[in-house]
């Protein structure tokens, strides 16, 4: 047997997708500059993340990959038949090639389901998948959309589901917008379906901040990009001299927050929002919200939204939690 794969772009509906233009002029052209951080992640972009998952500081990723790679068998052991195993923001699958790895030793039958919002990662990611995995059969579909048009499509599917949704990517929403997250989930679940949802929990805020203010620059280079991704694609004229990286941590709402700094009064247009934008000095665009958990904020969650935590992982130093929610 072979190997099979295929990519799908799964589109979102017309009527509530904001274009790329749309959303940069809604957020630059508030009283508080803001812009959403799922633009983070072009091709460049989302090759700077993976790189930042290998910063010393960026803890998250070796966390969560440790829990993995200890509980793999007590995660996998649960996974129904022909399960359809779908990660959402995929990336490059490393996480994810540690269950997969387990799948395929105790020859279990499951499709993999990378979801991303970038079609280069998931094309390499695939690519990479194949190459680690030579020699065993694995059955893959790529999917190249956002969070809510991908589980949007996973209504029409007849067999049974777990959502990997590893990374923290859940803390990454607007304030409440987890718990609305999982309201959607549960809406597509059904019964005994489940999900594997990455936390990243409370710690001492310095080991936070270095997290997103690596040594190397790789975070800062990260964040900058954004700007090059509007000048090349929206017709901007950002000097990212004039801006840089403001990491701080949000107590009161329990979030590192990354902002761009402009460094002195200017004007940047970009061509198709149709106008400019001015900057004072040290003014602010909030680019990325990450929310940091406590265990009780998990098990409420999981209590509102219809989900029962069968089981919760941690690594030793407790930085990291990944839940089974199992969808009531
Ligand atoms: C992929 C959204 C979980 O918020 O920690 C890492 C993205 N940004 N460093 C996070 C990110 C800067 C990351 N998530």
């Amino acid at each position: 047997l072979e190997s099979t794969y295929e990519v799908i772009q799964v589109a979102g509906v017309p009527s509530s997708t904001n274009t790329f233009a749309q959303d940069v002029l809604s957020g630059l052209g508030a009283e508080s500059k803001e812009l959403p951080a799922k633009y983070f992640y072009d091709a460049v972009g989302s090759r700077l993340f993976e790189s930042i998952c290998l910063q010393p500081e960026y803890y998250p990723t070796a966390c969560e990959a440790e829990i993995l790679e200890l509980y793999a068998d007590c995660i996998t052991a649960r996974f129904p038949s022909g399960v359809r195993l779908t990660d959402l923001g995929s990336g490059d699958c490393r996480k994810s090639s540690l269950l997969i790895r387990q799948l395929l030793r105790e020859k279990r039958q499951f499709t993999f389901v990378p979801v991303d919002i970038c079609e280069d990662a998931v094309r390499s990611s695939i690519h990479a998948l194949g190459k680690t995995f030579a020699g065993s059969t694995l059955a893959i579909q790529g999917i190249v959309a956002e969070y809510f048009d991908a589980l949007a499509s996973l209504r029409q599917r007849h067999e049974p589901v777990v959502v990997l949704f590893l990374g923290s990517n859940i803390g990454n929403f607007e304030e409440g917008g987890d718990e609305r997250f999982l309201n959607r989930l549960h809406a597509v679940l059904k019964p005994g379906d489940s999900a594997i949802i990455g936390f990243d929990l409370i710690k001492d805020t310095n080991v936070i901040c270095a997290a997103y203010n690596d040594a190397n620059g790789v975070t800062c280079e990260f964040n900058l990009n954004l700007f090059d991704r509007i000048n090349r694609e929206l017709g901007g004229n950002f000097d990212r001299r004039y801006f840089v990286h403001r990491p701080l941590f949000n107590t009161k709402l329990s979030r590192m927050e990354s902002h761009l700094m402009s460094l002195r009064e200017q004007t940047v247009t970009i061509a198709a929002t149709g106008r400019s934008f001015n900057f004072r000095e040290n003014e602010m665009i909030h680019v990325e919200s990450s929310y940091k958990y406590s265990p009780q904020k998990i098990s409420w969650l999981a209590e509102q939204t219809g989900f029962a935590i069968q089981a919760q992982f941690e690594d030793p130093n407790h930085y990291f939690q990944d839940a089974v929610f199992q969808r009531l």
